[in-house]
């Protein structure tokens, strides 16, 4: 239901590294409830909890074991309902991270297909080799082969993994499994929760399971992206689960292009609220996502263009727990840090659609400060490096593509004070903490009157209060090295909205003067940006 939904600000927690409480090194449920003001004060209206569910954590819970259970490093469900109960008490809603793709192979459904039952065989992608072939040609999304041999090797049979080989697919041809998911689904709308973030959501249905086209990664995916398959799945599922509560779903789809996103959210199809394009995120690199080129503005700016023209409604993002830290990528960083995060921000209350925020994003957090592979934890990383030594590739080249693109990057602990453990944990972290936590945290960042969080703040709530900018047109009025401007037009009245993206004061383009309604700097200048500078200003034509 987008109509009740689309005006909030989504703030995303990666439970692992947000907060921890009892000094295990592990972000968990009640470091989240201690925290709940801090997302309060930030006006926060909606918070996407990434997997929290019992996982034996090969890809940090995107591998699930059991839909319905909290992960012990978490807490409890009774702790679970507790945040719920808390953030509802500060206006706070949760939407949770539905994983459906696949399922951990510690699920009790692989397992018993392990065990030979054939309904639970069913559940899962298993198909016979080809005369000691694989079954076909495909690739994978985690640098491996997505095939894995189905208990006895004798039996030449083998499980479909397009992520981990402990991630096997379900199998969305099998009825029962379209009702275990309804079942899951209803379980925690029940307990009140405000939706679903669908992860992978639009390959779940495999359209067929031929070889498919060669291609520098993830051959075969002409037979499972987006497929009538799919479609035909997420209208039942609003039909039969969605649509019988208040609460959205937001898909994450990979290498979705405007056609398809707009299928998957065309309001009289029925199937998904929004969806997470990627088309942005790949403005700086070369193909595959490891090999990067250098960022150019002018590349986001015509990405973000083309899809706000594109697609009625987008979600507006330039973080997650997948991609590098939006300063380091796509600003100067060091000194026009927190310029940069300011006028990143901006954008993203700015273009017209859904505001998602990742945590840490609120101070300009940076990239992790990762020396050797052995500090670096995510399964893509290693499978990566393992691949690209495969491929003769030899150090330290590997390792300068893994630092600058590994997931972990956005994993690191929360910063919340300069104290040992930066205020994330008592204890040893799971993953190691930035050392500029002693100058980036929270509450460094609260006691600047310059702070990004006090700038974020004005934005979040001038947004709220601006029909303009909740529901406007989008023009695009300039785009340049440097400068993006663009129009947000409701009934005659307009908000035009500036980035400077340079670390050079730049002319404001001809023709754009209005009235300065709000800035990142504290003295606007008539006629030019500074540095990083976000300006909102009223239109007038000149
Ligand atoms: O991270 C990616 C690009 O860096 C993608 O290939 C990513 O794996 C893809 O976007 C899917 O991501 C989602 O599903 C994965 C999980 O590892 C990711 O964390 C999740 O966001 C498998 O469940
Ligand atoms: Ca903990």
């Amino acid at each position: 239901m987008l109509k009740n939904f689309k005006d909030k600000t989504v703030y995303q927690i990666y439970p692992r590294s947000f907060a921890d409480s009892n000094g295990d090194g592990i972000g968990d449920i009640r470091g989240i409830i201690s925290r709940l003001d801090h997302l309060a004060s930030l006006g926060v209206d909606i918070i996407w909890l990434s997997p929290i569910y019992k996982s034996p954590n090969d890809d940090n819970g995107y591998d699930i074991a059991d839909y319905k259970a909290i992960s012990a490093d978490f807490g409890t469900m009774e702790d679970f309902d507790e945040l719920l109960s808390e953030a509802a008490s500060r206006g706070i809603r949760i939407i949770m991270d539905l994983v459906i793709n696949h399922t951990s192979d510690e699920h009790e459904w692989f397992r018993r297909a392990l065990a030979g039952e054939e309904k639970y065989k069913n559940y899962y992608v298993i198909k016979k080799g080809k005369g000691g072939k694989l079954p076909n040609n495909w690739g994978n999304f985690f640098a491996d082969c997505p095939w894995e041999p189905f208990g006895d090797p004798e039996n030449e049979e083998y499980y479909l993994h397009l992520f981990s080989k402990k991630q096997p697919d379900l199998n969305w041809d099998n009825p029962e499994v379209y009702s275990e998911i309804c079942d899951i689904m209803r379980f925690w709308l029940d307990k009140g929760v405000a939706g679903f973030r669908c992860d992978v959501i639009n390959v779940i249905h495999k359209r067929s399971y031929e070889d498919g086209k060669k291609h520098l990664a993830l051959t075969g995916k002409e037979h499972y992206i987006s497929t009538e398959g799919t479609h035909k799945i997420l209208r039942d599922l609003r039909r039969d689960v969605m649509e019988h509560y208040d609460a959205f779903t937001v898909g994450e789809t990979v290498m979705v292009d405007i056609p398809m996103a707009r299928d998957l959210c065309a309001e009289d199809r029925g199937e998904l609220d929004m969806v997470f394009s990627f088309e942005h995120m790949e403005c700086d690199q070369i193909g595959i996502k490891w090999f990067k080129k250098k960022f150019k503005p002018k590349s986001l700016m015509s990405t973000l263009t083309k899809w706000q023209e594109g697609l009625s409604w987008n979600t507006l993002y330039f973080e997650n727990h997948d991609q590098p830290r939006s300063v380091t990528r796509f600003t100067k960083g060091g000194k026009w840090r927190k310029a940069g995060a300011k006028m990143l921000l901006g954008l993203l209350f700015s273009l017209r659609g859904t505001t998602f925020i990742y945590q840490g994003q609120e101070i300009g957090m940076t990239n992790g400060a990762f020396d050797k592979l052995s500090e670096i934890k995510d399964i893509e990383s290693h499978n990566v490096d393992k691949m690209a030594k495969g491929l003769g590739i030899i150090n330290p080249f590997r390792w300068r593509l893994i630092k600058k693109t590994s997931r972990d990057n956005a994993r690191t602990p929360m910063q919340w004070s300069g104290e040992e453990g930066a205020g994330f944990t008592s204890g040893e972290p799971w993953l190691k903490i930035n050392p500029n936590y002693k100058e980036i945290n929270v509450e460094a960042d609260l006691a600047d009157e310059d702070g990004v969080i006090a700038f974020f703040k004005r934005l979040n709530s001038f947004k709220a209060s601006s029909e303009i900018l909740k529901d406007g047109e989008f023009s695009e009025l300039h785009r340049g090295r440097a400068v993006y401007a663009f129009e947000r037009r409701l009934s005659g009245d307009s908000i035009v909205a500036l980035c400077n993206f340079s670390t050079k004061r730049r002319a404001i383009p001809k023709g754009i003067a209005g009235n300065v309604l709000l800035s990142s700097v504290n003295s606007p200048e008539t006629g030019s940006l500074a540095p990083y500078e976000f300006r909102l200003i009223s239109k007038k034509e000149l």
